[in-house]
C-alpha cells in the first residue's frame, strides 16, 4: 500500500504542475480526493484489512491526503497570484498614451435647433415646460374640443398603446396639462417628439419634433400671436425673413391660422425649391385658444383669452440650415453630421 499511496501522490504533484488555472486543480481534486477518487478508494478499503495493518494503513493515507491537499492548495493559489498578475497587466490603461485623431461627437442638429428655440422664447419671457411623449386621449383630444370623429384621433392617423393612452401626434396636449394646474397667467413653450402614421417623404416624418407655445391672459389677442411670431422668426433667420399668414381650422383655436416663411435659397425671389412661389414649406399652426377649451380647464373664457402654436422643430432647422430632405436629419450620416 504504501508504494501504491507513493505512487499516487507521484502522479497527483506531476499533474498538479501542467495545471494553468484553478479549474485544472479542481479536476485534479476530484480525481484524487473526491467521492470517488484515487485517495478515497484506499481509504475505503481500510474496513477490509487484517485488524493489525489498519492502523498503520490509515496513518499512511491520512497523510498522503494532506500533502495532496498541500500540494494542490499551494498550487492554486499560485495560478491565482499569477491570473490576477496577467489580467491586471491586460486591463491596465496608458493615460498618457496619444491619440492622434479622436473624433469628438456635439449635438445633434435637431437637439441644437430645439436648444436654439427654447433660448430665443426664454429671452421674450417664456417658461420652458418638459412634456410628455406618451399622453392621454382627454389630454391629446377630448380637452382640446376635438370632435368624436375628428381623423387625427382615428388609429390609422395617431399610435394608440391602449384606448386611452398613446404617443402624442403633438405637443398641443402640454396647453391642457399647464393649464389645468390652475397658475394664471401662462407664458410658456414646450418642445419634444411627437408620433404620426405619417408616410415619409422630403417634408414629413412618422417621428418629427414640435414646439408647443400657449399666452394666456386678459387681453391677449391675435395682434400679439403676430407680434410673437414675428419677433421669433426674426431672432431665428434675420431679419429680411418675412411671413405668410394662410387661414385654417384646428379644433382648438378660433381663429386659426397656418405660417409660412420667406422661401431660404431664394429669399422670396422664386425657384425650384419653393416651386416658384417664394415661400417655404408650413412652419406651423396656430391661433386663439378656443373659449371650449379653456373652459375645459376651469378658465373663465370672459375674462382670459390666450394665443397658441406649434411650430415643427425639424421644418425649423431644414430653413435655417438649407436642408432639402427631412431624412438628413435622421440618417446619421457623419459626412452630414460633421458639417454643423
Ligand atoms: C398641429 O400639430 C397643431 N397641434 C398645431 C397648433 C398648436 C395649432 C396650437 C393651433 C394651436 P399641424 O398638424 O399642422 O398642427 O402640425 C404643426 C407643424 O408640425 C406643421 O406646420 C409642420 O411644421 C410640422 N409637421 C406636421 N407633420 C409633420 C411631419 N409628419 N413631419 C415633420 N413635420 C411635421
Amino acid at each position: 500500500m504504501e508504494e501504491n499511496l507513493k505512487q499516487i501522490l507521484d502522479r497527483l504533484k506531476d499533474e498538479t504542475s501542467y495545471a494553468r488555472n484553478p479549474f485544472d486543480i479542481e479536476k485534479i481534486r476530484v480525481t484524487y480526493l473526491g467521492k470517488n477518487g484515487l485517495i478515497t478508494q484506499l481509504k475505503k478499503k481500510i474496513s477490509k484489512l487484517p485488524a493489525e495493518e489498519k492502523p498503520m494503513a490509515g496513518k499512511l493515507i491520512n497523510e498522503t491526503s494532506k500533502k495532496a491537499e498541500k500540494t494542490l492548495t499551494q498550487k492554486s493559489e499560485t495560478l491565482k497570484k499569477e491570473l490576477l498578475k496577467q489580467k491586471i497587466a491586460e486591463e491596465t490603461i496608458d493615460v498618457t498614451a496619444h491619440f492622434e485623431n479622436h473624433d469628438s461627437g456635439h449635438l445633434a442638429l435637431i437637439n441644437q435647433t430645439l436648444e436654439e428655440l427654447e433660448t430665443i422664447f426664454q429671452n421674450m419671457g417664456f417658461d420652458v415646460v418638459e412634456g410628455l411623449e406618451i399622453d392621454t386621449v382627454k389630454h391629446v383630444f377630448d380637452d382640446l374640443n376635438s370632435p368624436a370623429d375628428h381623423p387625427a384621433r382615428s388609429t390609422s392617423d395617431t399610435f394608440y398603446i391602449t384606448d386611452d393612452i398613446l404617443l402624442r401626434p403633438h405637443t398641443s396636449s402640454m396647453q391642457i396639462r399647464v393649464m389645468n394646474e390652475g397658475k394664471l397667467p401662462i407664458k410658456m413653450v414646450s418642445a419634444g417628439r411627437v408620433f404620426r402614421n405619417d408616410e415619409v417623404d422630403a417634408t414629413h416624418s412618422p417621428m418629427f419634433h414640435q414646439l408647443e407655445c400657449l399666452v394666456v391672459d386678459e387681453n391677449v389677442s391675435m395682434a400679439n400671436l403676430k407680434a410673437t411670431l414675428e419677433t421669433f422668426i426674426k431672432e431665428m433667420f434675420g431679419d429680411d425673413m418675412q411671413l405668410r399668414y394662410r387661414p385654417h381650422h384646428f379644433p382648438f383655436t378660433e381663429p386659426s391660422l397656418e405660417v409660412d416663411a420667406t422661401c431660404p435659397v431664394c429669399r422670396g425671389e422664386g425657384c425650384p425649391a419653393c416651386g416658384n412661389t417664394g415661400w417655404s414649406m408650413e412652419l406651423l399652426g396656430g391661433g386663439m385658444v378656443h373659449p371650449n377649451v379653456l373652459e375645459a380647464c376651469g378658465i373663465d373664457s370672459e375674462k382670459y383669452t390666450g394665443f397658441a402654436f406649434g411650430l415643427g422643430v425639424d421644418r425649423i432647422a431644414m430653413v435655417k440650415y438649407g436642408l432639402n430632405d427631412i431624412r438628413l436629419l435622421y440618417d446619421n450620416d457623419k459626412r452630414f453630421l460633421e458639417q454643423f
